[in-house]
């Protein structure tokens, strides 16, 4: 067995018993699907996943690209280039395409189960294999010939990147210096150095396109003066579809990294040796908002990656403590003779299991209640409409998805996941030691969480004043005060209903100081002391109402007649799982509110040499 462990049915059990996707599928955009091919497309790539997907990951760790200064190239391993030959040849990631691009246009919530297992599996493969997603957004906002560029890049499976940071602009993007210089034939020539990129080069394409951000000369300041540049590693006759000129891209150097080690994470020097040739994407000047349609999809792949690796990092804890024997049952401690047990019965393993379990599922379901917006998005557009309800609650769940989950899946990683084998989990016998080194870099790229929280309280709740909040937390709100459950439930909601509230009273203060920092600037600060506590405390309220819709599901299932002993097993870790969560992680949001309720400058006058 490799080291992956999906969790199939979990997903199946979101798709279907919870979100019931199946209600979407045979008409409109779905028409062609039917919910037998959805599951049949989820058993096919989840039998890649865990099988040549899965394969590479560790040797690749062991083995990562080697970068060859002289040439700027570099050398994928072997194995790697196995696993991502096996996922591009089966053609899913045509599942994410729009059909007049090559695609299938399938549900959001399907593309994001999918994902999920491939970013479990071999996180690098996905990001490697994400060109044909670029050439989609090229293709939508280009001019006549980037689309048929796009059109290229797809046929050929080229790579791509997305170009932004810079050694002085990372989480400041609008700080950039990258220069853009047009030429008399319409082109640009780019001149600068960007750093970090991931996918930059590699060997497995015949050619890599490059969307960057960059000033043309004259333009104003910060993000909204940066423009969107096509920047091919090797120019390309557009009729023809022939390859010509190598471009003035350069790979100038490969990190190295703590892990993730396999995905090549790049400085690209751009007009050094020769010219730089770019295209203005769209012919327009609107690159941030352009990059945006990236760094939306990256966002959601980068929590869905986080949230995919404890799941697996739970599981193969869960399968290391059902089989690990030491010591005795705690009730017969002081029995020296008594029998030795497996350590799923102790209680302090037991707490760690199931808050794995916990946050690995609810943190599952918050990606596919996500995806549920997205699939409303493109149904209404499927419609010729705008579904403007949806595209912003979807926007205000992104940091959480990112951010949240992120950073709980980490902290999980580490403090519970390896805690589990004992010793044995700081071995490289066990794949979680590299879980955690591997998705370390959710909690940075793709804008940092302390980035991710400013974005969920400036953008995302204060200047929609609070509407898609409103909506979420009408639902919520809903929930705890319903019969859902049976009576069974009733704690939970009640426990629900009082962090709903406990949330409420974080944010109320904090919208307070924004507004009164049009009078004391200084108030402003108060809010930035608390955006990351609020992201991840309206993560846990999400998380919590999630399992317990989930454990509702389950009730009325172990109600039914006919339920199989493993699904007897499965709803009742549900039900449990919902129990043990607002027991144990609500009561904690009182005194996040308690805390920011409490919130002084302090910190903030405090001399720097005083830290
Ligand atoms: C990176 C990559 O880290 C790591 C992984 C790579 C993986 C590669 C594979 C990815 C797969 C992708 C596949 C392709 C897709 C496939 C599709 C298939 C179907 N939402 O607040 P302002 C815009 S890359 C939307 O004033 P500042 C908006 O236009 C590096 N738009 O910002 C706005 O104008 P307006 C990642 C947003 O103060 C304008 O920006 N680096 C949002 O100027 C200005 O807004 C980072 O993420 C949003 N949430 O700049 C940087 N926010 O307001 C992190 C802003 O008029 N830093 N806009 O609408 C930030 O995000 C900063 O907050 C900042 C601040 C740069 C935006
Ligand atoms: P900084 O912005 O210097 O941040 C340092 C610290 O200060 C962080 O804790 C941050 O949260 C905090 N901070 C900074 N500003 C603020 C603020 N205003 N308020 C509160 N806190 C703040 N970039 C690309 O363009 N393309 C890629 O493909 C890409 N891939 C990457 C792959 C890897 C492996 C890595 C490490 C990075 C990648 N990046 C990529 C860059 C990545 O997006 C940046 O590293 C990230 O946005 C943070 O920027 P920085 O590293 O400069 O950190």
């Amino acid at each position: 067995m490799g080291h992956y462990k999906s969790n199939l049915r979990d997903l199946e059990f979101n798709l279907f018993e919870v979100f019931k996707r199946q209600d979407l599928l045979g008409s409109g955009p779905y028409a062609d699907l039917d919910e037998d091919t959805v599951r049949s497309i989820l058993d096919e790539v989840n039998r890649l996943a865990e099988g040549p997907l899965a394969d590479s990951f560790e040797d690749a760790d062991r083995n990562p690209p080697a970068f060859d200064p002289a040439t700027g190239t570099v050398t994928m391993p072997e194995s790697f280039k196995k696993s991502f030959k096996a996922w591009m040849d089966s053609e899913w990631y045509r599942l994410d395409l729009a059909p007049d691009f090559g695609g299938s246009g399938a549900p959001r919530s399907l593309t994001w189960a999918v994902a999920e297992q491939v970013l479990g599996a071999n996180p690098a493969v996905y990001m490697f294999a994400s060109g044909p997603g670029f050439a989609q957004i090229l293709w939508h906002i280009g001019t006549p010939e980037q689309k048929r560029f796009a059109e290229l890049a797809l046929e050929r499976q080229w790579g791509a990147t997305m170009v932004l940071t810079e050694p002085d602009a990372g989480s400041d993007v609008g700080a950039g210096r990258t220069k853009a210089v047009q030429q008399p034939d319409g082109t640009w020539h780019i001149e600068g150095v960007k750093r970090f990129i991931t996918s930059a080069e590699h060997d497995m394409a015949e050619n890599i396109f490059h969307l960057v951000l960059a000033r043309p000369e004259g333009a104003g300041p910060g993000t909204k003066g940066l423009s969107m540049f096509l920047v091919p590693k090797y120019l390309v006759d557009v009729e023809t579809g022939e390859l010509g000129e190598r471009n003035g891209a350069y790979v100038t150097n490969v990190e190295k990294k703590m892990g993730l080690k396999v995905s090549t994470t790049c400085e690209l020097t751009l007009g050094e040796k020769h010219p730089a040739v770019g295209y203005l994407v769209g012919g327009v000047h609107e690159g941030i908002k352009q990059m945006f349609l990236v760094i939306e999809y990256a966002r959601m792949m980068v929590g869905t990656k986080a949230i995919a690796t404890l799941s697996t990092g739970y599981l193969n804890a869960l399968e290391y403590a059902k089989e690990r024997v030491q010591g005795a049952d705690m009730t017969q401690m002081t029995d020296k003779s008594a029998p030795r047990v497996t350590i799923t019965h102790h209680p302090d393993v037991r707490r760690s299991l199931m808050t794995q379990k916990a946050y690995a599922e609810g943190m599952r379901a918050l990606v596919q209640l996500t995806a549920t917006y997205q699939d409303a998005v493109q149904i209404a557009e499927f419609e010729g409409r705008k579904d403007e309800q949806a595209e912003k609650v979807n926007d205000l769940l992104l940091p959480i998805v990112k951010g949240f989950g992120s950073e709980r899946a980490y902290a999980l990683l580490g403090a519970e996941s390896l805690q589990t084998f004992g010793g044995s989990g700081f071995l490289q016998d066990y794949p979680v030691e590299q879980y955690i080194r591997d998705s370390k870099i959710d909690t940075l790229y793709e804008g940092t969480t302390a980035i991710q929280g400013q974005d969920l309280f400036f953008r995302k709740i204060l200047r929609d004043n609070g509407e898609a909040l409103k909506v979420l937390a009408g639902q919520i709100r809903a929930f705890a005060g319903s019969g859902a459950g049976n009576g069974r439930l009733k704690n939970e909601r009640a426990l629900l209903g009082k962090a709903l509230e406990d949330v409420q009273g974080i944010l109320n203060p904090m919208i307070g100081w924004a507004l009164g920092s049009m009078e004391n600037p200084k108030e402003l600060y108060r809010v930035g002391l608390n955006t990351s506590r609020l992201l991840l405390a309206l993560g846990d309220l999400i998380v919590a109402w999630l399992l317990c819709r989930q454990a509702e599901v389950a009730l009325t299932a172990l109600g039914g007649d006919g339920v199989s002993d493993s699904d007897q097993a499965f709803y009742t870790g549900k039900v449990a799982a919902a129990q043990f969560f607002c027991q144990t992680v609500l009561p904690r949001l009182a005194s996040d509110r308690a805390v920011t309720e409490a919130t002084t400058l302090d910190v903030m006058e405090l001399p720097e040499e005083a830290f």
